[in-house]
């Protein structure tokens, strides 16, 4: 294909004629074309993978990697004096995602149709999604975030069903998003969305009538859920999306042959966690509705759905109150309960129960009992399900649990973001690792190769270059490319353990104070986003801004010790940061982070983890070996005991600790408070010495000693050159292809 011609047709002029604006929506049409070419007829079985989130990114790079296109445009545009770079700028990231569960489920769909299979995405067309994130008086605030434009990737369909709640029936659209795989077939995300909804209901405060679901059904991502009304809201959202996928689903199969009792040879469902449950219930009501006996529904609906689970934290799992889903969706209610009724006539544990006594409803339990798979998403996590949080179930039913370790696509998170990184293993190796991430072991014939590790460096260099003129142009933020970059960028949540990192950088920052003064310079980078509702979250993000006021203002420090907080951070900004970033921090509290998804980006990119033992960092340390990794902290087997023995007293730590002590106190010295705002800091203060849930201090000393390890071993340029080389190297295990290729032979089995 001749791209300059096709784009100049579409353009009506020449590209150096033509704005960015009018490039980019060129670009945008060429690249829909293409991948409407791709399209391929659908097998006799096909993976529906249903999800709250897909938390795609922004789209063309991606696109035209997977069509093949992307060099001859880069080529192109420089020739009239462009460059891709400021064409992308006029993309808009849409807003349908929040973390790593979102973005998973983006990068499954990219490895499914990368391995040719069948299948498609399918969630809701929220036109505000997720809050975009300012930061004003160093706090959090949330802003509306419209990213859906006249014209984008969505397509409109001619699809619609009515969907009926208990007090209103609404007339769904669906919208489709193309989902290109790379050198394969093309697949579609199907969004559903309400024609009524309404934009101008959300006022200057961002409140909005929550019972008003013809107008707001659409509006957001997981609403607050801290009243009645807007945890109702959560429920009609979800039935929204389920009964939806139901029906497509159904009519899908009804097309290609099925005569609904053989659902399962056509259709697999996936749940990503417990969001989209309740479209077991929903199936079943369907298919009786359709002339088919409850027992007779319930086995083939129980043949069709698979679940994920991807938490072991207790609030995160779904209970909804019996009483919301009768008024919400009236026609569910009966047939929950006969569920539970089944499952309480076959086992007399109350744990296992659907509906338990207190009347609440466990979303999870309906997709174990009701579903042919249960996957956690790292072999750690899997373990900790099979043999604590869900022992119960694993009891009853061994053979349905599995393990399938996370993986996200190479196609985004090195051969687009890392551009001089892929170009140079291609040099080195070749491009089969573009098709068979396990190629990239070859890199480790040049662990003691000079030149390839100065490369590295030099790669890595690069890259913190890039970021720093990023940043610089779009937040106003000062990087030092001469430090160390140490990145911690995820959701804000007690359990990962930000609080950590900063209790590390107030001791730092008071270790300079002194006089002792680092080799090497530290630039400690967070990027993280708090639900709106979550008080300490909000709150440790004011101290982080607070120290980043007081750290890079101090002409004493500074030179050594830079703090930055980027502003709203999103998939566009972890494209700038990964590949920048020499220290990948993955401190949750062992056992509590499912897998982690950031991290296996970090270590393809040639960063080095700084970690506990949790997750998928466990298996990273075992691909790397000990020398490659730095872990500290405790066992998931010991901070379960702690749990269990419920003996884990953080001011004990505090008090027979002076170091901790002291940086715990600078929470509420004069320093920070004279920039900060005193209740926020004190309440922080309060909560680590008198709960600290996740127990920061308990592994306080631990981390101080990894990290200033690794600081160290950063000034031995070579040897850490080797460290960047075996984790690139040994990255191509958290490919999402090789994920996916797990899940069809295990649970989907859909047949080329
Ligand atoms: N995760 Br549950 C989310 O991002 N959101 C959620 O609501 C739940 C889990 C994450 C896990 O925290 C993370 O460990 C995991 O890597 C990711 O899902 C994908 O499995």
């Amino acid at each position: 294909m001749k791209v300059k011609q096709e784009l100049e047709k579409l353009l009506g002029k020449e590209i150096a004629q033509s704005s960015n604006e009018e490039v980019y929506y060129a670009l945008l049409n060429l690249t829909k074309q293409l991948a409407d070419d791709r399209r391929m007829e659908e097998t006799k079985k096909k993976i529906y993978y249903v999800s709250a989130e897909f938390l795609i990114g922004k789209l063309l790079s991606n696109n035209m990697i997977n069509l093949g296109i992307y060099e001859d445009v880069k080529k192109v545009l420089a020739e009239s004096g462009k460059t891709l770079a400021e064409i992308e700028e006029i993309e808009v990231e849409p807003s349908l995602g929040n973390g790593g569960l979102g973005r998973l489920a983006a990068c499954f769909l990219d490895s499914i149709a990368t391995l040719g299979l069948s299948g498609a995405g399918i969630g809701l067309n929220y036109h505000l999604g997720l809050f975009k994130q300012v930061f004003e008086d160093r706090m959090q605030k949330e802003q509306i975030n419209p990213w859906i434009k006249d014209q984008s990737w969505l397509r409109k369909t001619d699809v619609t069903y009515p969907v009926t709640f208990g007090k209103c029936t609404v007339q769904s659209r669906l919208y489709e998003i193309d989902v290109t795989g790379y050198n394969n077939r093309t697949n579609k995300l199907c969004l559903f969305d309400v024609e009524t909804v309404d934009e101008s209901i959300v006022d200057a405060n961002h409140q909005f009538d929550k019972t008003d679901i013809e107008k707001n059904l659409t509006l957001f991502l997981y609403p607050d859920d801290s009243d009645e009304d807007g945890r109702k809201l959560r429920i009609y959202q979800q039935y929204f999306m389920v009964s939806n996928a139901a029906r497509l689903i159904i009519d899908e199969c009804k097309a290609k042959g099925s005569k609904l009792y053989d659902l399962f040879d056509y259709a697999v469902i996936q749940i990503n966690d417990t969001h989209p449950t309740m479209i077991i219930p929903e199936l079943i009501r369907l298919l009786v509705a359709e002339g088919m006996n409850m027992d007779a529904a319930i086995y083939v609906v129980s043949k069709t759905c698979a679940y994920t689970n991807h938490t072991i934290l207790a609030e995160a799992l779904e209970k909804w109150p019996r009483h919301y889903l009768a008024e919400v969706v009236p026609q569910l209610v009966p047939i929950i309960e006969i569920l539970d009724d089944k499952v309480r006539r076959r086992f007399s544990d109350e744990s296992v129960a659907i509906i338990d006594r207190n009347d609440l409803v466990h979303m999870a339990h309906i997709d174990i009992h009701y579903g042919f798979s249960v996957n956690g998403v790292a072999y750690l996590h899997t373990e900790i399900l099979k043999n604590s949080e869900l022992n119960n179930f694993y009891k009853i039913y061994p053979e349905k649990f599995n393990n399938k370790t996370n993986g996200i696509t190479f196609r985004r998170w090195l051969l687009y973001c890392n551009e001089l990184l892929s170009d140079t293993i291609t040099e080195w190796i070749g491009d089969g690792y573009k098709k068979d991430a396990m190629e990239l072991e070859k890199l480790l014939a040049f662990v003691d190769d000079d030149d390839k590790l100065e490369k590295l460096l030099e790669i890595k260099h690069q890259n913190k270059l890039r970021a720093k003129e990023y940043f610089k142009e779009t937040q106003g933020i000062e990087l030092n490319e001469n430090s160390i970059f140490d990145i911690q960028v995820k959701r804000l949540h007690e359990y990962k353990r930000q609080q950590l990192n900063v209790l590390y950088v107030i001791h730092k920052y008071l270790e300079i104070k002194a006089g002792k003064l680092p080799t090497t310079p530290v630039t400690v980078i967070f990027g993280a986003k708090a639900a709106p509702a979550y008080t300490i979250a909000k709150d440790i993000i004011h101290l982080i801004l607070c120290l980043q006021e007081l750290i890079n203002n101090d002409p004493e420090v500074s030179p050594y010790l830079n703090v930055v907080m980027v502003e709203n951070y999103n998939v566009t900004l972890a494209e700038k940061l990964i590949p920048a970033c020499d220290i990948s921090e993955q401190i949750s509290l062992a056992s509590k982070e499912a897998s982690g998804t950031g991290n296996m980006k970090f270590m393809l990119n040639g960063a080095v983890t700084l970690g506990t033992e949790d997750g998928a960092n466990v298996e990273i340390h075992q691909l790397v070996g000990d020398d490659n990794i730095y872990i500290f902290g405790e066992s998931s087997d010991s901070v379960i005991e702690h749990y269990a023995k419920a003996d884990y007293v953080s001011r004990t730590y505090y008090e027979n600790n002076p170091v901790l002590k002291e940086a715990v106190d600078f929470i509420i010295s004069d320093a920070v408070i004279a920039l900060g705002n005193a209740e926020m800091l004190h309440r922080l203060y309060n909560e680590l010495l008198n709960k600290d849930w996740f127990m920061t201090f308990i592994d306080f000393d631990s981390y101080v000693d990894a990290k200033e390890r690794a600081y160290k071993e950063y000034e031995d340029r070579k040897a850490w050159a080797q460290k960047m080389m075996v984790n690139i190297a040994k990255a191509g295990f958290f490919s999402s292809d090789r994920t996916i290729a797990e899940y069809n032979n295990d649970i989907w089995k859909i047949i080329k």
